[in-house]
Parts: C-alpha cells; sequence; structure tokens
C-alpha cells in the first residue's frame, strides 16, 4: 500500500506555558477519585459523546484502534447488567475470592451490591475487539490489552475534566456483557464504567497515592 504522510501539527509552547499547563494537568488529574456512590441526576449525552471522542484519539498498536465503546442508558438492561454483575459478584465474595483478594479490597468496603449499575445514568462498557472481520477473514489484532487500557485512561481523564464521576468495574467473569449488549464474537468486555455524579456527602476511601519516589526512577 502506497505510504502517505502529512505535516505534523505540533505546537512548541513557551517553557513557563509548558510548566503551568503541566502542573494545572497534575492538579486536575490528582483530584479523581473513584466514586461507588451515585446520584440518579441526569448527565448531558454530549459529555459521554465528547468523553468517547477523546478515547478514539488514543494511540493504538497498528493503530487498529479495538475498541468499542458501547454506552447504555436504557433503565431495562442497566437493570439486567445490574442483576447479572451482582450474581457473579455473590459467587466472587462468597465463594471464588481467596482470603488474600478480600484482605486486598478490604479498605475500599466493596461488597456483592451494584446498585450503582441501575443508578448511574450511563453505563459505559468498553469492549476490546481481538480481531477484525473482512468478510469472513479474520484480521490479527496487535498489543490489543495495552491499547484499549490507553483508551480508557483517556476515557477517564476526558470524563473526568468534564466535571463527571467514574469508576472503573470489572465485574468478573464479565461474559454476561456481551451477551446483554449483542455484542459479536469477536468483541469482548474490557471494563464497565458507571458515569454520574456523586450522591450529595459522598465518601470515599481514606486511601492516598504512592509518593513519587516509590513511582519514579530517573537514571
Ligand atoms: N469486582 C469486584 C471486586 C473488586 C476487585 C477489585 I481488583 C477492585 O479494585 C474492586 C473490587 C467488585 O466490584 O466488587
Amino acid at each position: 500500500m502506497a505510504r502517505k504522510f502529512d505535516p505534523l501539527i505540533f505546537e512548541r509552547l513557551p517553557a513557563e506555558e509548558q510548566l503551568r499547563r503541566s502542573r494545572e494537568f497534575v492538579h486536575r488529574m490528582a483530584s479523581r477519585r473513584t466514586v461507588r456512590t451515585f446520584s440518579a441526576e441526569p448527565v448531558p449525552f454530549d459529555l459521554i459523546e465528547n468523553a468517547v471522542r477523546c478515547a478514539a484519539n488514543a494511540p493504538s498498536g497498528a493503530n487498529q484502534q479495538p475498541w468499542r465503546f458501547v454506552v447504555v442508558s436504557d433503565p431495562e438492561i442497566k437493570r439486567a447488567i445490574r442483576e447479572a454483575a451482582e450474581a457473579e459478584e455473590r459467587e466472587n465474595y462468597e465463594h471464588r475470592f481467596p482470603q488474600e483478594w478480600l484482605d486486598a479490597l478490604d479498605a475500599l468496603g466493596t461488597d456483592s451490591h451494584k446498585e450503582f449499575l441501575e443508578i448511574a445514568p450511563y453505563l459505559i462498557v468498553v469492549f476490546r475487539i481481538d480481531y477484525g472481520l473482512d468478510g469472513d477473514r479474520k484480521i490479527k489484532h496487535y498489543y490489543v490489552q495495552e491499547s484499549v487500557g490507553i483508551a480508557v485512561g483517556f476515557l477517564l481523564a476526558a470524563l473526568h475534566a468534564a466535571g463527571l464521576a467514574t469508576l472503573t468495574h470489572t465485574p468478573s467473569p464479565m461474559g454476561f456483557l456481551q451477551k446483554i449488549l449483542s455484542r459479536p464474537a469477536n468483541e469482548r468486555p474490557f471494563v464497565l464504567i458507571p458515569v454520574g455524579y456523586p450522591t450529595p456527602g459522598a465518601e470515599v476511601p481514606a486511601i492516598a497515592k504512592k509518593p513519587l519516589p516509590e513511582v519514579l526512577v530517573h537514571i
């Protein structure tokens, strides 16, 4: 295939402006918290659409963009998702999770009740597209996990920037989402993100991020 290149559009910023923007972004992202108590207050769909637009700009292996964002607001579908997720999570908490996993989750105060799946105005279910399809021919996708993970990062940042609260939720196993949302065999659920506003007076676990020297090694 003939290669085609475009001139790069790159805005070179003055040093002070770079620092100002980088600090502002750190400040903004540091205030993001995972929320588990959502209010039913409606959210303009434009905000969701723009966040997905932003996520769809993420880099991906061979630019294959191996993702699908299914946005659910239909109350019946949300209820079906909640029922299926709670059935799996009951098994997890009562039988499948080893004590070590339950201990790791203890500070979060989670259990098998997932009312947020019905209350939050939108659920964004992100699917990874494991292979493309050209008619019956399967097209191999590269670095699917990494690509979709990066896109979800973009999505969470965009939703936060728009003043919305999110929860990165991975009911396990998640196969029921493929069925309920009628997705084809090459799409597998990656993460489910309830989006909305927190309940007034919402609380979050008193946990902190690691200090920089624990996460940054400069050689
Ligand atoms: N999916 C379960 C358990 C859970 C697992 C992890 I890893 C978390 O960070 C939080 C919860 C649940 O949603 O309760």
